[in-house]
């Protein structure tokens, strides 16, 4: 497999968590919610009942659930800077998707429509710009783990076990040939995997989808109050732990990130859709699993930020922005390094940049019944 280092610049933006610190948000309120229902995500087909392109006069609205409007406090004053500071925001009553979009729905759009993601096109760059031939063929970024050179690191005089990550962020390679269809490189497949989250999506890739389907991607704010799932300020999508009564509630990295993973929650990659609990709205893996594309422009934080319903507004937006926001991390985010599986977790993400872990869930703007 031909392959090069991604730049550090572009690392930075792709990698699970900026920080080797991180905190944990000390608990808000206590909740007694029990997990969802057993449901076998292995026999999952992928494809929700009913699902197609949009008429001409209605979205389609196959695996979508209604979300109540609200006033909601986002944010976190406890977590990391950028989650600060928390604010009362209100939305609309709006319907998501109750899955992240799986290989098996993404595989539709493109035979109904023939879309070639970003990571299939030959890179366009100015003439004047000089790129080194690699990063002039399609590709996109795959995780590849950099256990071997930290087992005998010399320089950093510790073992694979040691309690911190390594201080380079070179776990990120982009690998010519990878795409949706080769998630791991150009040797691999999507064989048994057309119930998982679909990825190497960037964001133009992602609205196109929706725009298929008659909707949009999610603004940050919907995103945030679906992923809560009606519970106040609670740091997770299930209350204030990171696991419930000893339950694993979301595909993230058990263990050192990114030297081991213990794979205690079965995964050690993406995971079919709807494997983990769902939360009291009904959304699955809104948390972990994968990254999801929402359509707002990255800020560093919330400050510029008012209290007003923000949806409207977004929803008339034209073009893509250059940075956007990603939330409620991946199977690639673990205590020690990156503490992102939470609803109040965000990433900024150059919006043309595809990798192995983000993926995304769409949206439509009604109040109309699903
Ligand atoms: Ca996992
Ligand atoms: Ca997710």
């Amino acid at each position: 497999m031909k392959s090069f280092k991604l730049s550090r610049a572009k690392v930075l933006l792709t990698v699970c968590g900026l920080l080797t610190a991180a905190p944990l948000p000390a608990a808000a309120q206590g909740t007694d919610a029990l997990p969802s229902p057993a449901h076998d995500c292995q026999a999952y087909s992928g494809i929700p009942a009913g699902f197609g392109p949009a008429s001409k006069k209605a979205a389609n609205r196959a695996g979508l659930i209604a979300i109540p409007g609200g006033r909601f406090l986002m944010g976190s004053d406890e977590g990391y800077p950028e989650e600060k500071p928390v604010h009362a925001v209100e939305v609309q009553a709006f319907q998501i998707d109750q899955h992240e979009v799986t290989n098996a729905q993404f595989a539709q759009f493109v035979a109904a429509t023939g879309y070639l993601t970003q990571a299939e096109r030959v890179p366009q760059f100015p003439p004047h710009v000089q790129v080194p031939e690699q990063y002039r063929l399609p590709g996109s970024a795959v995780f590849t783990p950099p256990a071997a050179q930290h087992d005998h690191d010399p320089h950093e005089g510790h073992s694979q076990h040691a309690s911190t990550p390594p201080s380079s962020y070179n776990w990120w390679v982009w690998v010519p040939g990878a795409n949706w269809r080769h998630p791991g490189g150009p040797d691999t497949t999507l064989n048994g995997r057309h119930n998982h989250p679909v990825v190497h999506i960037a964001y133009e890739d992602a609205r196109a989808y929706a725009h298929w389907l008659g909707r949009d991607l999610a603004t940050e704010e919907q995103w945030e109050f679906a992923a809560r799932g009606g519970l106040e300020a609670a740091s997770y999508p299930w209350g204030n732990t990171p696991e419930l009564r000893g339950r694993l509630m979301a595909n993230t990295w058990q263990g050192n990130f990114p030297a081991k993973n213990l794979v205690r929650d079965g995964y050690e990659g993406t995971a079919p859709v709807g494997c983990f609990p769902a939360n009291n709205y009904g959304l699955w893996d809104a948390v972990g699993n994968v990254w999801e594309w929402t359509r707002s422009e990255w800020r560093p934080n919330h400050e510029s930020l008012t209290s007003k319903s923000l949806i409207e507004a977004a929803t008339d937006a034209k073009g893509n922005p250059a940075t956007g926001v990603i939330k409620g991390g991946s199977f690639l985010c673990a205590a020690n390094f990156c503490v992102r599986y939470r609803p109040a977790s965000r990433q900024p993400q150059e919006t043309t940049v595809s990798t192995q872990h983000v993926g995304f869930r769409t949206v439509l703007n009604t109040t109309e019944a699903p």
